[in-house]
């Protein structure tokens, strides 16, 4: 476990999901990065796009995703460290925009046990009452 092996095949099975993503099934997020289907976008630039989630958990509930398809967080590679970084900096930016000064919470869902319902990577960023742990 751990060996270059693994990480040969680990790069593979995330090509695989890159490619299956991409062009068998675009997920409703796709269609809003295309601008197929509407939504309210509160942030873009070359590399992700953010906007207001529509069944929201929060007074304030928003996402972001990288406009490249990666399905899962589990599915990134080392070539995704980058991305991944933007991903979460551009977060904190758009929460300190939207005045959640007093905290928040990022959640990224994971597969079937992780209740992820929109298999194309977002952090949701959640916030303006009081949150609770553990989570449910
Ligand atoms: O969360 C997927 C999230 O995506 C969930 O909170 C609803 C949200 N969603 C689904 N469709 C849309 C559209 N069309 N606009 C905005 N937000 C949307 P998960 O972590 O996969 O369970």
């Amino acid at each position: 476990l751990g060996g270059p092996d693994d990480e040969v095949s680990k790069a593979k099975q995330a090509d695989r999901a890159r490619r299956i993503c991409g062009t068998q099934s675009p997920t409703i997020f796709s269609k809003i990065i295309d601008r197929t289907i509407p939504a309210d976008i509160i942030y873009e630039d070359e590399k992700c796009l953010a906007f207001w989630d529509v069944n929201p958990q929060a007074p304030l509930h928003f996402l972001v995703i990288p406009k490249t398809p990666i399905p899962r967080i589990s599915y990134v590679t080392e070539d995704d460290t980058e991305l991944l970084g933007h991903l979460l900096v551009t977060a904190s930016q758009l929460a300190k925009k939207e005045g959640l000064d007093e905290g928040y919470r990022l959640v990224i869902n994971d597969g079937k046990l992780g209740a992820q319902s929109v298999y194309h990577l977002h952090i949701h960023v959640i916030g303006g009452r009081q949150m609770n742990w553990p989570p449910g």
